[in-house]
Protein backbone atom coordinates (compact mmCIF):
# COMPACT_ATOMS: atom_id res chain seq x y z
CA UNK A 1 0.00 0.00 0.00
CA UNK A 2 0.96 3.75 -0.27
CA UNK A 3 0.69 7.09 1.24
CA UNK A 4 -2.70 7.37 -0.66
CA UNK A 5 -4.08 4.42 0.34
CA UNK A 6 -3.40 4.27 4.01
CA UNK A 7 -5.27 8.14 4.33
CA UNK A 8 -7.80 6.74 2.14
CA UNK A 9 -8.60 3.97 4.75
CA UNK A 10 -8.66 6.38 8.02
CA UNK A 11 -10.60 8.66 5.86
CA UNK A 12 -12.89 5.88 5.29
CA UNK A 13 -13.22 4.52 8.69
CA UNK A 14 -11.49 6.63 10.96
CA UNK A 15 -12.99 9.96 12.99
CA UNK A 16 -12.35 13.31 11.03
CA UNK A 17 -10.73 15.07 14.25
CA UNK A 18 -7.73 15.97 13.06
CA UNK A 19 -6.28 17.39 9.65
CA UNK A 20 -2.48 15.89 9.60
CA UNK A 21 -0.02 16.06 6.63
CA UNK A 22 -0.09 13.62 4.52
CA UNK A 23 3.02 11.87 5.27
CA UNK A 24 2.45 8.34 6.61
CA UNK A 25 5.06 7.18 8.81
CA UNK A 26 6.11 3.08 9.66
CA UNK A 27 9.62 3.40 11.17
CA UNK A 28 11.40 5.75 13.47
CA UNK A 29 15.03 6.51 15.16
CA UNK A 30 16.22 8.76 17.29
CA UNK A 31 14.90 12.38 15.61
CA UNK A 32 14.66 10.67 12.06
CA UNK A 33 11.32 8.87 10.64
CA UNK A 34 10.76 7.23 7.41
CA UNK A 35 7.45 6.95 5.56
CA UNK A 36 5.82 3.92 3.80
CA UNK A 37 7.40 5.11 0.65
CA UNK A 38 10.76 5.07 2.43
CA UNK A 39 11.77 8.69 2.23
CA UNK A 40 13.12 10.27 5.46
CA UNK A 41 12.49 12.68 7.18
CA UNK A 42 13.35 15.02 10.90
CA UNK A 43 10.89 15.05 13.58
CA UNK A 44 10.86 18.84 14.19
CA UNK A 45 7.60 17.84 16.66
CA UNK A 46 8.43 14.89 18.89
CA UNK A 47 5.24 14.17 19.24
CA UNK A 48 3.98 17.42 21.13
CA UNK A 49 6.84 16.52 23.43
CA UNK A 50 6.47 13.05 24.37
CA UNK A 51 9.36 11.59 22.73
CA UNK A 52 11.90 13.68 24.10
CA UNK A 53 14.15 10.94 24.20
CA UNK A 54 14.11 9.95 20.65
CA UNK A 55 12.03 7.71 18.94
CA UNK A 56 12.08 4.01 19.61
CA UNK A 57 14.60 4.54 22.54
CA UNK A 58 16.65 1.02 22.27
CA UNK A 59 16.89 1.15 26.49
CA UNK A 60 13.08 1.78 26.82
CA UNK A 61 12.44 -0.10 23.82
CA UNK A 62 14.29 -2.88 26.18
CA UNK A 63 11.99 -2.15 29.37
CA UNK A 64 9.25 -2.11 27.46
CA UNK A 65 9.67 -6.07 26.02
CA UNK A 66 11.31 -6.74 29.25
CA UNK A 67 8.45 -5.99 31.47
CA UNK A 68 5.71 -7.29 29.13
CA UNK A 69 7.07 -10.24 29.29
CA UNK A 70 7.33 -10.51 32.82
CA UNK A 71 4.07 -8.86 34.22
CA UNK A 72 1.77 -6.29 32.45
CA UNK A 73 -1.09 -5.85 34.65
CA UNK A 74 -2.32 -6.54 38.25
CA UNK A 75 -5.14 -3.63 38.66
CA UNK A 76 -4.33 -1.76 42.13
CA UNK A 77 -6.10 -4.08 43.81
CA UNK A 78 -2.98 -5.73 44.04
CA UNK A 79 0.67 -4.56 44.51
CA UNK A 80 3.25 -4.97 41.66
CA UNK A 81 6.91 -5.18 42.16
CA UNK A 82 7.92 -2.20 39.42
CA UNK A 83 5.52 1.25 40.99
CA UNK A 84 7.52 1.43 43.82
CA UNK A 85 11.03 2.05 42.50
CA UNK A 86 9.51 4.38 39.67
CA UNK A 87 7.76 6.21 42.80
CA UNK A 88 10.97 6.64 44.81
CA UNK A 89 13.40 7.77 41.48
CA UNK A 90 10.36 10.32 40.51
CA UNK A 91 10.09 11.45 43.84
CA UNK A 92 13.81 11.88 44.41
CA UNK A 93 14.68 13.66 41.15
CA UNK A 94 12.07 15.98 41.60
CA UNK A 95 11.99 16.60 45.35
CA UNK A 96 8.26 16.19 45.78
CA UNK A 97 6.92 13.98 48.52
CA UNK A 98 4.56 11.91 46.27
CA UNK A 99 3.45 10.52 43.26
CA UNK A 100 0.01 9.58 42.14
CA UNK A 101 0.45 7.87 38.76
CA UNK A 102 -2.43 7.94 35.92
CA UNK A 103 -1.86 7.25 32.35
CA UNK A 104 -3.04 10.55 29.86
CA UNK A 105 -2.54 14.41 30.49
CA UNK A 106 -6.18 15.02 30.96
CA UNK A 107 -6.47 12.59 33.56
CA UNK A 108 -3.61 13.62 35.65
CA UNK A 109 -4.95 17.12 35.15
CA UNK A 110 -8.27 15.86 36.47
CA UNK A 111 -6.40 14.79 39.34
CA UNK A 112 -4.99 17.67 40.41
CA UNK A 113 -8.12 19.30 39.92
CA UNK A 114 -9.58 17.36 42.36
CA UNK A 115 -6.45 16.78 44.68
CA UNK A 116 -7.27 20.73 45.12
CA UNK A 117 -10.58 20.60 45.60
CA UNK A 118 -10.32 18.04 48.24
CA UNK A 119 -7.46 19.77 49.73
CA UNK A 120 -9.33 23.07 49.91
CA UNK A 121 -12.35 21.61 51.25
CA UNK A 122 -10.32 19.17 53.73
CA UNK A 123 -7.68 21.59 55.09
CA UNK A 124 -8.94 25.12 54.06
CA UNK A 125 -12.28 24.66 55.04
CA UNK A 126 -13.58 26.29 51.87
CA UNK A 127 -17.67 26.04 52.25
CA UNK A 128 -18.52 23.19 50.50
CA UNK A 129 -19.06 23.36 46.50
CA UNK A 130 -17.54 27.43 46.76
CA UNK A 131 -13.82 26.10 45.63
CA UNK A 132 -12.67 28.02 42.47
CA UNK A 133 -9.58 27.22 40.33
CA UNK A 134 -8.32 29.86 38.10
CA UNK A 135 -7.10 28.80 34.50
CA UNK A 136 -5.68 31.12 32.03
CA UNK A 137 -6.56 32.68 28.37
CA UNK A 138 -4.94 30.10 25.97
CA UNK A 139 -4.35 27.67 28.11
CA UNK A 140 -4.37 24.08 26.92
CA UNK A 141 -5.13 21.40 29.55
CA UNK A 142 -6.50 18.20 27.21
CA UNK A 143 -10.13 17.09 25.97
CA UNK A 144 -11.98 16.02 28.74
CA UNK A 145 -15.29 17.64 29.18
CA UNK A 146 -14.04 19.42 31.91
CA UNK A 147 -11.15 20.76 30.80
CA UNK A 148 -12.86 21.71 27.61
CA UNK A 149 -15.21 23.81 29.83
CA UNK A 150 -12.28 26.11 31.04
CA UNK A 151 -11.09 26.39 27.74
CA UNK A 152 -11.11 29.86 25.67
CA UNK A 153 -10.40 28.56 22.77
CA UNK A 154 -14.25 28.52 21.13
CA UNK A 155 -13.89 25.36 18.67
CA UNK A 156 -12.41 23.45 21.66
CA UNK A 157 -16.02 24.16 23.48
CA UNK A 158 -18.38 24.47 21.05
CA UNK A 159 -21.17 21.69 21.70
CA UNK A 160 -19.41 20.13 24.16
CA UNK A 161 -21.53 21.60 26.89
CA UNK A 162 -22.83 21.70 29.89
CA UNK A 163 -19.55 22.06 31.52
CA UNK A 164 -18.32 21.57 34.84
CA UNK A 165 -18.57 25.13 37.19
CA UNK A 166 -15.62 26.34 39.41
CA UNK A 167 -13.25 27.76 36.59
CA UNK A 168 -12.70 31.50 35.96
CA UNK A 169 -10.34 32.53 33.01
CA UNK A 170 -7.82 35.15 33.82
CA UNK A 171 -5.68 36.88 30.74
CA UNK A 172 -2.14 35.21 30.84
CA UNK A 173 0.87 37.14 32.02
CA UNK A 174 -1.45 40.20 33.27
CA UNK A 175 -0.05 40.40 36.56
CA UNK A 176 -3.04 42.87 37.81
CA UNK A 177 -5.76 40.95 36.79
CA UNK A 178 -4.59 37.66 38.51
CA UNK A 179 -4.07 39.89 41.04
CA UNK A 180 -7.68 41.15 41.19
CA UNK A 181 -9.20 37.92 40.35
CA UNK A 182 -7.78 36.24 44.03
CA UNK A 183 -10.22 35.64 47.02
CA UNK A 184 -10.37 33.59 49.98
CA UNK A 185 -11.97 30.39 47.80
CA UNK A 186 -9.40 30.27 45.20
CA UNK A 187 -8.29 26.51 45.53
CA UNK A 188 -5.92 26.65 43.03
CA UNK A 189 -4.32 28.45 40.19
CA UNK A 190 -3.40 26.10 37.24
CA UNK A 191 -1.05 26.91 34.59
CA UNK A 192 1.19 25.89 32.07
CA UNK A 193 4.67 28.00 33.21
CA UNK A 194 5.05 28.52 29.33
CA UNK A 195 2.07 28.03 27.20
CA UNK A 196 2.76 25.25 24.15
CA UNK A 197 -0.55 25.37 22.29
CA UNK A 198 -1.21 28.70 22.64
CA UNK A 199 1.74 29.59 20.34
CA UNK A 200 4.66 28.77 22.82
CA UNK A 201 4.18 31.83 24.62
CA UNK A 202 6.27 32.58 27.75
CA UNK A 203 5.32 34.32 30.39
CA UNK A 204 6.81 38.07 31.18
CA UNK A 205 9.65 37.65 33.95
CA UNK A 206 8.58 37.40 37.54
CA UNK A 207 5.15 36.28 36.50
CA UNK A 208 5.40 32.53 37.92
CA UNK A 209 6.64 34.25 41.05
CA UNK A 210 3.79 36.58 41.17
CA UNK A 211 1.70 33.50 40.71
CA UNK A 212 3.58 31.91 43.55
CA UNK A 213 3.54 34.87 46.25
CA UNK A 214 -0.39 35.45 45.30
CA UNK A 215 -1.10 31.74 46.05
CA UNK A 216 0.60 32.07 49.09
CA UNK A 217 -1.21 35.58 50.29
CA UNK A 218 -4.80 33.37 49.77
CA UNK A 219 -3.67 29.98 50.49
CA UNK A 220 -4.00 28.50 47.25
CA UNK A 221 -2.14 25.94 45.90
CA UNK A 222 0.11 26.67 42.38
CA UNK A 223 -0.84 24.14 39.87
CA UNK A 224 1.95 23.79 37.18
CA UNK A 225 0.90 21.36 34.25
CA UNK A 226 4.04 20.31 32.49
CA UNK A 227 3.18 17.98 30.59
CA UNK A 228 4.35 19.25 27.48
CA UNK A 229 6.94 22.05 28.97
CA UNK A 230 8.43 19.47 31.35
CA UNK A 231 10.59 16.59 31.44
CA UNK A 232 13.72 18.78 29.95
CA UNK A 233 12.06 20.74 26.88
CA UNK A 234 13.15 23.97 28.45
CA UNK A 235 16.50 23.58 28.79
CA UNK A 236 15.56 22.78 32.91
CA UNK A 237 13.72 19.40 33.98
CA UNK A 238 10.75 21.79 34.59
CA UNK A 239 10.13 25.09 32.96
CA UNK A 240 8.94 26.45 36.54
CA UNK A 241 12.71 26.35 37.21
CA UNK A 242 13.51 29.15 35.05
CA UNK A 243 11.96 31.34 37.88
CA UNK A 244 13.06 29.33 40.58
CA UNK A 245 9.86 28.91 42.06
CA UNK A 246 8.48 25.56 43.43
CA UNK A 247 4.42 24.47 42.93
CA UNK A 248 2.51 22.89 45.37
CA UNK A 249 1.49 20.35 42.48
CA UNK A 250 3.50 19.08 39.13
CA UNK A 251 1.35 17.79 36.82
CA UNK A 252 3.54 15.39 33.87
CA UNK A 253 2.52 13.31 31.13
CA UNK A 254 4.01 12.64 27.55
CA UNK A 255 7.38 12.46 27.99
CA UNK A 256 7.52 10.77 31.14
CA UNK A 257 7.37 7.20 28.90
CA UNK A 258 9.54 8.66 26.17
CA UNK A 259 6.78 8.35 23.69
CA UNK A 260 6.52 4.38 23.89
CA UNK A 261 2.90 3.95 26.49
CA UNK A 262 0.55 6.55 28.00
CA UNK A 263 2.07 7.25 31.70
CA UNK A 264 1.06 10.50 33.53
CA UNK A 265 1.55 11.28 36.63
CA UNK A 266 0.81 14.15 39.55
CA UNK A 267 3.64 14.96 42.04
CA UNK A 268 2.76 16.89 45.59
CA UNK A 269 4.00 17.02 48.91
CA UNK A 270 1.77 14.90 52.13
CA UNK A 271 0.02 17.81 52.90
CA UNK A 272 -1.70 18.01 49.27
CA UNK A 273 -1.58 14.82 48.49
CA UNK A 274 -2.78 13.67 51.85
CA UNK A 275 -6.48 14.37 50.84
CA UNK A 276 -7.01 11.19 48.61
CA UNK A 277 -8.24 7.70 50.52
CA UNK A 278 -8.66 4.20 49.33
CA UNK A 279 -11.65 4.92 46.69
CA UNK A 280 -11.00 8.65 46.21
CA UNK A 281 -9.46 8.43 42.90
CA UNK A 282 -7.87 5.47 40.67
CA UNK A 283 -7.70 3.87 37.08
CA UNK A 284 -7.38 0.53 35.83
CA UNK A 285 -4.42 1.18 33.74
CA UNK A 286 -2.43 4.14 36.49
CA UNK A 287 1.00 2.82 37.73
CA UNK A 288 0.55 -0.77 36.01
CA UNK A 289 3.98 -2.39 35.75
CA UNK A 290 4.86 -1.41 31.99
CA UNK A 291 4.04 2.12 32.67
CA UNK A 292 5.95 2.28 36.06
CA UNK A 293 9.23 0.24 34.57
CA UNK A 294 9.16 2.58 31.23
CA UNK A 295 8.48 5.92 33.24
CA UNK A 296 11.45 5.16 35.38
CA UNK A 297 13.79 3.98 32.36
CA UNK A 298 12.06 7.32 29.95
CA UNK A 299 13.24 9.45 33.29
CA UNK A 300 17.02 7.81 33.66
CA UNK A 301 17.85 8.47 29.95
CA UNK A 302 17.00 12.06 30.29
CA UNK A 303 19.06 12.49 33.52
CA UNK A 304 21.62 9.43 31.60
CA UNK A 305 22.26 11.08 28.42
CA UNK A 306 22.12 14.74 29.40
CA UNK A 307 19.44 15.18 27.44
CA UNK A 308 18.14 18.51 29.14
CA UNK A 309 21.99 19.88 29.04
CA UNK A 310 21.53 19.19 25.21
CA UNK A 311 18.31 21.09 25.16
CA UNK A 312 19.77 24.19 26.83
CA UNK A 313 22.81 24.33 24.45
CA UNK A 314 21.04 23.61 21.76
CA UNK A 315 18.16 25.33 22.26
CA UNK A 316 20.18 28.75 22.73
CA UNK A 317 22.10 28.26 19.42
CA UNK A 318 18.92 27.69 17.84
CA UNK A 319 17.08 30.45 19.15
CA UNK A 320 19.76 32.88 18.56
CA UNK A 321 20.46 31.58 15.03
CA UNK A 322 16.75 31.86 14.22
CA UNK A 323 16.83 35.68 15.65
CA UNK A 324 19.28 36.36 12.85
CA UNK A 325 16.97 35.36 10.43
CA UNK A 326 16.23 38.48 8.11
CA UNK A 327 13.01 37.18 6.62
CA UNK A 328 9.72 39.21 5.65
CA UNK A 329 7.52 36.65 7.04
CA UNK A 330 8.76 36.49 10.51
CA UNK A 331 6.68 38.65 13.16
CA UNK A 332 8.41 37.30 16.26
CA UNK A 333 10.71 34.19 17.43
CA UNK A 334 10.45 33.04 20.96
CA UNK A 335 11.03 29.95 23.04
CA UNK A 336 13.13 28.46 25.74
CA UNK A 337 15.48 25.30 25.31
CA UNK A 338 14.77 23.38 22.14
CA UNK A 339 11.18 24.69 22.45
CA UNK A 340 11.04 27.42 20.28
CA UNK A 341 7.79 29.47 18.14
CA UNK A 342 8.52 31.34 15.10
CA UNK A 343 5.80 33.02 15.23
CA UNK A 344 5.17 34.52 11.04
CA UNK A 345 3.19 37.45 10.05
CA UNK A 346 -0.63 37.12 8.77
CA UNK A 347 0.91 38.38 5.67
CA UNK A 348 2.62 35.42 5.02
CA UNK A 349 -0.76 33.22 4.49
CA UNK A 350 -0.69 31.17 7.41
CA UNK A 351 2.28 28.79 9.17
CA UNK A 352 0.79 25.46 7.47
CA UNK A 353 2.12 26.20 4.24
CA UNK A 354 5.66 26.88 5.36
CA UNK A 355 5.62 23.23 7.31
CA UNK A 356 4.17 21.36 3.96
CA UNK A 357 7.25 23.28 2.45
CA UNK A 358 9.19 21.96 4.58
CA UNK A 359 8.00 18.27 4.30
CA UNK A 360 8.77 18.51 1.15
CA UNK A 361 12.51 18.84 2.23
CA UNK A 362 12.14 16.50 4.63
CA UNK A 363 11.77 18.11 7.69
CA UNK A 364 8.49 17.58 9.64
CA UNK A 365 7.15 20.21 11.82
CA UNK A 366 3.40 21.37 12.75
CA UNK A 367 1.70 24.56 12.99
CA UNK A 368 0.24 26.06 15.88
CA UNK A 369 -2.47 28.95 15.86
CA UNK A 370 -2.01 29.51 12.05
CA UNK A 371 0.83 31.83 12.52
CA UNK A 372 2.92 30.11 14.40
CA UNK A 373 5.58 27.42 13.44
CA UNK A 374 6.69 24.92 16.40
CA UNK A 375 10.32 23.73 16.69
CA UNK A 376 10.72 21.23 19.15
CA UNK A 377 12.94 18.47 18.13
CA UNK A 378 13.76 14.95 20.58
CA UNK A 379 16.16 16.13 22.88
CA UNK A 380 18.73 13.75 22.04
CA UNK A 381 19.20 15.71 18.62
CA UNK A 382 22.42 16.51 17.65
CA UNK A 383 24.36 19.64 16.62
CA UNK A 384 24.99 18.38 13.03
CA UNK A 385 21.30 17.30 12.89
CA UNK A 386 20.23 20.86 14.10
CA UNK A 387 21.81 22.66 12.18
CA UNK A 388 20.84 20.40 8.80
CA UNK A 389 17.07 21.64 10.43
CA UNK A 390 17.78 25.53 10.68
CA UNK A 391 19.37 25.42 7.06
CA UNK A 392 16.14 23.75 5.80
CA UNK A 393 14.04 26.75 7.86
CA UNK A 394 15.79 29.30 6.79
CA UNK A 395 15.38 28.46 3.37
CA UNK A 396 11.66 28.09 3.88
CA UNK A 397 11.04 31.24 5.61
CA UNK A 398 13.94 33.49 3.24
CA UNK A 399 12.48 32.58 0.08
CA UNK A 400 9.24 32.56 -1.23
CA UNK A 401 7.70 29.26 0.27
CA UNK A 402 6.20 27.58 -2.69
CA UNK A 403 9.33 28.11 -4.88
CA UNK A 404 10.72 26.26 -1.46
CA UNK A 405 8.23 23.39 -1.86
CA UNK A 406 9.23 22.64 -5.56
CA UNK A 407 13.03 21.79 -4.08
CA UNK A 408 14.36 18.47 -3.96
CA UNK A 409 13.15 16.19 -0.86
CA UNK A 410 15.12 15.41 2.17
CA UNK A 411 18.87 14.44 1.92
CA UNK A 412 20.17 12.90 4.82
CA UNK A 413 22.21 14.33 6.83
CA UNK A 414 25.62 12.60 7.36
C1 LIG B 1 -4.08 16.45 20.81
C2 LIG B 1 -2.27 20.45 21.38
C3 LIG B 1 0.00 20.21 22.12
C4 LIG B 1 -0.84 19.55 26.89
C5 LIG B 1 -0.82 20.15 28.15
C6 LIG B 1 -2.36 18.58 28.98
C7 LIG B 1 -2.43 17.92 27.77
C8 LIG B 1 -1.68 18.41 26.70
C9 LIG B 1 0.05 21.35 28.40
C10 LIG B 1 -3.33 16.72 27.61
C11 LIG B 1 -1.77 17.78 25.40
C12 LIG B 1 -1.47 17.51 23.12
C13 LIG B 1 -2.79 16.86 22.89
C14 LIG B 1 -2.74 16.48 21.44
C15 LIG B 1 -1.88 17.50 20.79
C16 LIG B 1 -1.12 18.16 21.85
C17 LIG B 1 -1.14 19.62 21.81
F1 LIG B 1 -1.98 20.96 20.21
F2 LIG B 1 -3.39 19.84 21.28
F3 LIG B 1 -2.40 21.43 22.26
F4 LIG B 1 0.96 19.55 22.56
F5 LIG B 1 0.20 21.47 21.96
N1 LIG B 1 -1.58 19.65 29.15
N2 LIG B 1 -1.32 18.23 24.32
O1 LIG B 1 -0.10 20.04 25.88
O2 LIG B 1 -2.59 15.55 27.49
O3 LIG B 1 -4.52 13.98 27.51
O4 LIG B 1 -3.43 14.52 25.35
O5 LIG B 1 -2.23 13.15 27.07
O6 LIG B 1 -4.09 16.07 19.65
O7 LIG B 1 -5.07 16.81 21.46
P1 LIG B 1 -3.24 14.23 26.82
Amino acid sequence: MKTADFIALEDRYGAHNYHPLDVVIDRGEGVWVWDVEGKKYMDLLAAYSAVNQGHCHPRLVKSLIEQSERLTLTSRAFRNDALGPFYKYLSELTGFEKVLPMNTGAEAVETAIKAARKWAYTVKNTPRDQAEILVFSNNFHGRTTTIVGFSSEEQYREGFGPFTPGFRIIPYGDFDAITEAMHANVAGILAEPIQGEGGIIVPPDGYLRHLRDLADEHRSLLIFDEIQSGLGRTGKLFAYQHEEVRPDIVILGKALSGGLYPVSAILADDEVMGVFHPGDHGSTYGGNPVAASVGMTALKVLVEEELIENSRNLGEQALSRLRQLDSPHVKEIRGRGLWIGVELHPEAGGARRFCEALQHQGVLCKETHDHVIRIAPPLVIQQAELNWALDRIEGVLGADSAEASKAEPAVAVA
